[in-house]
């Protein structure tokens, strides 16, 4: 069960972050309407929030779970592989002192986005991208191990259309992810039940269990009937203008 998560708004300037996607320039109030809906979802679900403020320094910012990895065993603060989001993660540790006294984190040459991390029970998929690199994936699989967790690489370099390892799979409980096609075949899911994305899907991969429920971006009819066929309960939610700025719902929060 999750009770807490950190969210903070995107900034002013949300439309300065990086993106590899050529949807357009995103709304700043469209963003933060939509943040806010994502919020209350989580609150109905449960969650208590902490707020954190917008900061401007850092356009990207509202993607705070590319900032630590959290799980039932601890904290790790990341290194995040964009160089202008590194200065994210001091503000996320603040955030999380209360709730982890001592958080272990990524040393150089590491980096690692949170984003490229999916939890699954005892076991975390840990994506090599154009944000994280080898020795950011091992340190935290040390880490991982540390704490009785198995792990597995998954390199999504040669991956089109993902940023992040997450923005193609997603974890549904027990031994069920989300996969898009391009990564379904990756040894690492081998023995892992897959649930496919419909062509013109692969944005909602990037859906995220909360509890009884499972998050998905609004406008995904397809996998949004596959999730309420296998009996879970949906919660969709519009995301345009973060998927914009390559972000998705897990992206959004850290839940722990
Ligand atoms: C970035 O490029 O870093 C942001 N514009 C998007 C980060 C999305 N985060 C995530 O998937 N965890």
């Amino acid at each position: 069960m999750f009770r807490h998560a950190i969210v903070r708004p995107p900034a002013p300037n949300f439309a300065e972050g990086l993106t590899t996607v050529d949807l357009g320039t995103p709304s700043i109030e469209l963003a933060l309407s939509q943040h806010e809906g994502y919020c209350r979802a989580l609150e109905r679900l449960g969650l208590e929030l902490t707020r954190l403020p917008a900061d401007a320094r850092f356009p990207d910012s509202t993607f705070v779970e590319d900032t630590a990895v959290i799980t039932a065993r601890g904290a790790v603060l990341t290194r995040p592989g964009a160089a202008s989001r590194a200065g994210e993660v001091a503000a996320i540790e603040a955030a999380l002192s209360p709730f982890f006294g001592d958080p272990r984190r990524i040393e150089a040459p590491g980096t690692l986005d949170g984003g490229d991390v999916c939890g699954a029970g005892e076991h975390f998929f840990i994506g090599l991208s154009r944000r994280t690199n080898e020795a950011g994936a091992l340190q935290l699989a040390r880490f991982l191990a540390d704490d009785g967790y198995g792990s597995s690489l998954v390199d999504i370099r040669g991956i089109d259309g993902i940023l992040h390892l997450k923005s193609g799979i997603g974890w549904l409980g027990g031994r069920a992810l989300v996969v898009i096609d391009s990564l379904a075949a990756d040894p690492a899911f081998g023995g892992w039940e897959r649930i496919p994305v419909a062509a013109g899907e692969d944005y909602a991969a990037n859906c995220v269990l909360v509890n009884d429920a499972v998050l998905l971006a609004a406008g995904f009819p397809r996998l949004e009937r596959a999730l309420g066929e296998r009996g879970h309960r949906t919660v969709a939610l519009p995301m345009s203008e973060f998927q914009k700025m390559d972000g998705g719902p897990s992206c959004l929060s850290l839940r722990f």
